[in-house]
């Protein structure tokens, strides 16, 4: 039961939680030492409670999730992220896959006449596939649908594929903006600090560059997401170290749109000694994130990492977006240890997850345009109209 951010206040006996509670309450923003407290001995109530607080005051009960299909253009990376149960170079180089240009039409063209209003592309770091073979990708996607967001390509895949063809950030973005790239999913970031991201991921694009990458987009005016892989070896100063990069970051561009903390799964991969986070960690993670990420607009649940019953949990901790219908055909999340084996969702179950938790669910744009408000649509309507689910 959450409760009311004034009974917080009147039973928080913490004089420093409360001091930090009045600030939340007053907009004030929060420092990094306020955060690092929370993590430290912020009950779960308390936290969950003034994030839920933070969460209606910016949206109500308006709850997020768009209609999108993703696509994976290969499983091979050149990089070895310890934490990876996807990549393909080294380990298990023969179940290794790349997908043609044509392969990825066929995918866009399985959803001709479907309301999907999002493509999200993402896979390994191949060797071979350059930003041409990609900018050719976009356009053909363009060319066949014009009004599909494009959400394409990590930071750690731009930096590579610019670095190889010898291109500066700036004339990358741009090169990929002019081929039809809408704006870019928030995957890569993992945890910034230096000490952390070298034993996890210590081959790739580090913090600076990761954040430059966004940067030059949210320069370009494209827009882009933010994620967090937490509840491995990093502490609570290296998480609060992560959203305090983002938080600058986002006061200097407005650019982020979303922050998404991504729950560390321990299968099959060179991390599976690592017990995953409980569920208690993971509540007070996302409320913490509400308080503390407070010129991000949204914060979001991917639910396929959580599962649905959690994420559905999250929307009372902050949370007001819980991605979209996904359609993974090639299960890259799966293979990552991810709670859902069978990622996909129709409408009718994304809106019948987000009202069983007494909140509204609003069909979005990537951008959040909202499309359609679904309160007051009965599941059967639903269920009958392709166009609905
Ligand atoms: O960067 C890899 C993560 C990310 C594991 O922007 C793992 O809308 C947990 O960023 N356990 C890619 N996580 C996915 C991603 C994403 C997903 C959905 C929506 C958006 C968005 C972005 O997946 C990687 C990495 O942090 N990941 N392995 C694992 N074992
Ligand atoms: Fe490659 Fe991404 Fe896996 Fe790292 S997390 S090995 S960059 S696919």
């Amino acid at each position: 039961m959450i409760k009311k951010v004034e009974t917080i206040l009147a039973e928080v006996k913490d004089n420093e939680l409360k001091r930090i509670a009045e600030k939340v309450i007053n907009h004030e923003r929060i420092t990094k030492d306020d955060g690092l407290l929370l993590f430290q001995r912020g009950s779960l109530s308390f936290l969950g409670s003034l994030a839920n607080h933070v969460r209606e005051r910016m949206h109500g009960n308006k709850t997020y999730f768009n209609r999108n299909f993703h696509i994976e253009p290969t499983n091979v990376c050149v990089f070895t992220c310890k934490f990876c149960s996807y990549s393909r170079l080294y380990a298990h180089k023969e179940e290794g896959w790349e997908l043609t240009t044509e392969q990825m039409m066929d995918i866009v063209r399985k959803y001709d006449g479907k309301p999907v209003t999002e493509v999200h592309i993402v896979g390994g770091v191949h060797p071979k596939l350059t930003v041409h073979f990609f900018a050719d990708l976009l356009k053909k996607i363009k060319a066949h649908r014009p009004d599909l967001h494009i959400k394409g390509f990590t930071a750690v895949e731009l930096e590579y594929m610019f670095r190889k063809a010898k291109m500066t950030i700036e004339e990358g973005m741009s090169y990929l903006k002019e081929a039809g790239l809408d704006s870019l999913p928030g995957g890569g970031a993992e945890i910034f600090a230096p000490e952390i991201r070298e034993q996890i991921a210590g081959d790739k694009v580090d913090a600076d560059g990761w954040l430059a990458i966004h940067a030059a987009a949210h320069r370009l005016g494209m827009h882009s997401n933010a994620t967090m892989l937490y509840g491995h070896i990093e502490n609570y100063e290296h998480r609060i170290d992560h959203m305090d990069r983002l938080r600058s970051l986002q006061d200097e561009t407005k650019g982020f749109n979303t922050f998404i903390p991504l729950k560390f799964r321990n299968h099959d991969n060179e991390m599976s000694h690592v017990p995953e986070s409980t569920i208690i960690e993971d509540l007070r993670l996302y409320a913490i994130a509400r308080l503390y990420m407070d010129n991000f607009p949204h914060i979001k649940a991917y639910w396929p990492m959580l599962g649905r019953q959690n994420a559905q949990l999250t929307l009372s901790f902050g949370v007001n977006d819980i991605d979209g219908t996904i359609d993974d055909t090639t299960k890259i999340y799966s293979m990552a240890g991810a709670e859902e084996q069978n990622p996909t969702m129709t409408t009718a179950q994304l809106v019948t997850l987000i009202k069983q938790a007494n909140r509204q669910p609003i069909e979005r744009g990537t951008l959040y345009n909202e499309i359609r408000d679904y309160s007051e649509i009965d599941l059967k309507e639903i269920e009958a109209n392709p166009l609905l689910n």
